[in-house]
């Protein structure tokens, strides 16, 4: 069976979390808790898994590790050989692969930025190294980026075209995380808070947390 290294209630871990879902994969699945808090994702057991040391981590059944949001999406998403997240035609598989870079750069990752270097994100062990200007740049920039997508959101239904997509599923991620971090949808972004509210209601974003119980890494 294949395994998720993650974190619940993490919001890159969200990413998969949600693309299983919507793929109908949950039940393919064993997840396994790495304790963030604790830095259990920093620990040589875990960096043999992923170089970058974080997570989300996809495991396959040959004991082939796949790591980054966007590489196990599309891993998932190919698996039945149809794919409904990342695209089938040329056009849709670059205009969802440039939206969905844009979700991160613009956004996602920019929170996580702030959350790491400008408050006290995982905690004195973890954060060893912190540069409060540069978090606070990123939550600059992630501001705007809410103001961007809402411009998108004013001429379709959802961010890469008229369909639900991996881009989508990245900008719930980003909201997540601003959620977490109390960075609030700027109020004159109507179409943004609109499509955030209705993404919410999606059973796959919805019950996200409380899919099958974690194994705890030991087990
Ligand atoms: N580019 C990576 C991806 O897309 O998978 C980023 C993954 C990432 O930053 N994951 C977070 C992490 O490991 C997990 S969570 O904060 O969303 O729960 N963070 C720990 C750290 O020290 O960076």
């Amino acid at each position: 069976m294949m395994q998720i290294y993650d974190w619940a209630t993490g919001p890159y871990p969200a990413r998969v979390r949600i693309a299983l879902a919507e793929k109908k994969l949950r039940s393919s699945v064993r997840f396994v808790s790495v304790n963030l808090r604790k830095g259990e994702h920093k620990q040589p057991e875990h960096l043999a898994r992923n170089y970058s040391g974080t997570l989300p981590v996809l495991e396959l059944d040959d004991g082939t590790y796949i790591s980054e949001c966007t590489a196990i999406t599309q891993y998932l998403d190919a698996l039945d050989g149809h794919p409904t997240l990342t695209g089938t035609t040329p056009r849709e598989k670059g205009m969802i692969h440039m939206m969905n870079k844009r979700a991160e750069l613009e956004l996602l990752d920019a929170v996580s930025v702030y959350f790491h270097h400008a408050t006290p994100g995982l905690g004195p062990d973890v954060e060893v190294y912190q540069n409060a200007e540069w978090g606070l740049r990123q939550r600059d920039k992630a501001l705007k980026g809410m103001h961007y997508f809402d411009t998108i959101l004013q001429e379709r239904p959802f961010i890469a075209s008229d369909v639900f997509s991996m881009a989508d599923i990245t900008l719930i991620g980003g909201l997540i995380f601003a959620d977490l971090v109390k960075l609030p949808i700027p109020a004159e972004c109507d179409a943004l808070r609109a499509w955030w509210i209705k993404m919410q209601e999606r059973p796959s974003v919805k019950n996200r947390v409380t899919m099958p119980e974690p194994a705890t890494a030991a087990s």
